[in-house]
């Protein structure tokens, strides 16, 4: 997979890419990311990316030109023109495993981090295929929501984790939240790992770990149940927690 980011500072990329997991999926030949800055495709030679809103306001507009000419380069470099070309910004799909997943099954796509108070409404409109937001608060530019990203669809992509480390079981891939892990010590500070996880048991450890991943799901996102098959009995648990909470 290759997955080519334009933004206005590259730099910020390097050290997040060179620890985490896109730094083994990366020498493992897996997943290639390279960052483009856009100021590198400005036309004069102050290299101005930016200019004053039509219509005014506060703040600086990213101009199209750059921006297109980025995405261009990136067409040229690598061959390809139907991958996605994705704008993040606030105002995007809001990003969630699901689209982390359909991302890892492309093998190649762009991202456009915005900047300023905003960038010109063609890139939008003519350029990119999609635009995504990485939730209900506003960051300085796309930058990080570009790393939090290329982090979540790096992981899925077939031989990047390892084999003692599975995606689909954690949080989400159920449309769930995960159960909670215990390790040793057995006592800590006078507290104690639930029996049944000592048990060697597995269908009782399995029900246990269900059982609290539907109810801590119930508890703090019940929004997430709307899009989850749940039994007859896995319902009756959760009616029954709340009635033992009011
Ligand atoms: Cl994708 N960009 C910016 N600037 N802020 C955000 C965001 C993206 N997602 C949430 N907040």
């Amino acid at each position: 997979m290759r997955i080519d980011i334009l933004c206005l500072f590259p730099e910020m990329f390097v050290s997040p890419f060179s620890h985490s997991i896109v730094r083994r999926a990366d020498e493992h030949g897996l997943v290639d990311v390279v960052t483009h800055n856009i100021r590198d495709f400005a036309h004069d030679r102050h290299a101005t990316v930016d200019d004053y809103p039509y219509g005014g306001g506060a703040g600086m507009v990213l101009k199209p030109e750059p921006v297109f000419e980025a995405v261009e380069h990136v067409w040229h470099a690598t061959g390809l023109v139907d991958a996605p070309v994705i704008l993040l910004t606030p105002g995007g799909r809001p990003f969630s495993q699901r689209i982390a997943a359909e991302l890892a099954a492309y093998s190649q796509f762009t991202l456009i981090c915005g900047h300023y108070e905003g960038i010109d409404e063609r890139v939008s409109q003519y350029l990119a295929t999609d635009e995504l937001s990485i939730g209900d608060y506003v960051l300085t530019g796309g930058e990080l929501a570009a790393m939090v990203v290329v982090d979540a669809v790096v992981r899925l992509v077939p031989g990047v984790l390892g084999s003692g480390e599975s995606a689909a079981e954690e949080s989400h891939a159920a449309g769930l939240l995960e159960y909670p892990h215990y390790t040793r010590p057995e006592e800590f500070r006078g507290w104690k790992v639930p029996s049944v996880l000592l048990s060697g048991n597995h269908a009782e450890i399995a029900a246990w770990r269900r059982r609290q991943s539907v109810l801590k799901t119930a508890a703090r996102r019940p929004d997430l149940l709307d899009n989850v098959t749940l039994s007859d009995k896995e319902r009756a648990w959760i009616s029954e927690s709340l009635l033992n909470r009011s």
